[in-house]
């Protein structure tokens, strides 16, 4: 099992006000709703304990929870996310933790501080090393300040810049470590020397949003649905693949990954 139990917060009443560059409509809430509840179903049926926090009308993107902490073994670190319309997410975040779930965090917190900048979202473990993205959200020292706490924890930690790849809003939307020595990596990320070693499965055109999946155990993994020439090839892996529709999550640039945290 590669995490056993996972917070997540359903979509708000103002989901629809949350940032996006996608050009893909306005989400349908009782749809987002109902492909949240799936997820959260899917997560449980593979054995994973999860916390649901009541959903946040004040912070249109707080379903996106992934962004606001990185996990690191029995350490959790608070994000300081780039986009200022979600800085106070953390702070409501980590007051809902303590005052109802105060088992669910780790004994060992730390904090991004200003400047520094970091979304969730550019944090991808990898074994023992975590991969970390400059990106639109996350800055030099904002990564700079997670690899030394992450260093501190004992994990190898590396930076890679994707601030130019225009089509990716985090790292983790070209990137999913799957376990079992595989990943799925777009193109551009495909060849990274954090990947050595490891089986790559590179998205055909056109479904390079399915590089954003969630690996629940070393043979399972969460994948949105509608990417069937990815899906089969990891199921001609002996990967078990379960589909989810993500769909309204995708109209806020959003993924699987992105919809919980995972301890
Ligand atoms: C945002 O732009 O911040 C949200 N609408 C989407 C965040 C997606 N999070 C993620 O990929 N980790």
């Amino acid at each position: 099992m590669n995490f056993t139990r996972a917070l997540v917060r359903p979509p708000a009443k103002t989901f629809a006000k949350g940032l996006t560059s996608a050009s893909l409509g306005t989400p349908d809430l009782g749809l987002a709703l109902r492909q949240h509840s799936r997820y959260v179903e899917a997560l449980r049926s593979e054995g994973v304990e999860v916390t649901e926090l009541a959903p946040n009308d004040a912070h249109p993107d707080s379903t996106f929870v992934e962004d606001c902490a990185v996990v690191a073994g029995d350490a959790l670190v608070w994000t300081r996310p780039g986009a200022s319309a979600r800085a106070a997410e953390v702070q409501c975040l980590r007051d809902a933790l303590l005052l109802d779930h105060p088992t669910l965090l780790p004994s060992k917190t730390f904090s991004i501080s200003s400047p520094g900048t970091v979304d969730g979202g550019d944090v991808c473990r990898i074994g023992d090393s975590f991969l970390i993205g400059i990106s639109q959200r996350t800055n030099e020292q904002g990564a700079h300040q997670l690899a030394e706490v992450l260093e501190i924890l004992g994990f190898e930690a590396d930076v890679v810049d994707i601030s130019l790849h225009s089509s990716l809003l985090h790292l983790k939307s070209g990137l999913s470590a799957l376990g079992s020595g595989r990943a799925v990596a777009v193109e551009v990320l495909a060849k990274h020397p954090s990947l050595a070693g490891l089986q790559v499965h590179v998205p055909p055109s056109g479904e390079e949003y399915a590089a954003n999946c969630v690996a629940v155990t070393d043979d399972t993994v969460l994948f949105p649905s509608g990417h069937p020439k990815l899906a089969r090839e990891l199921k001609a892996a002996g990967i078990h693949v379960v589909e989810l529709d993500a769909s309204e999550f995708r109209k806020m640039d959003g993924g699987l990954s992105c919809l919980s945290l995972r301890f």
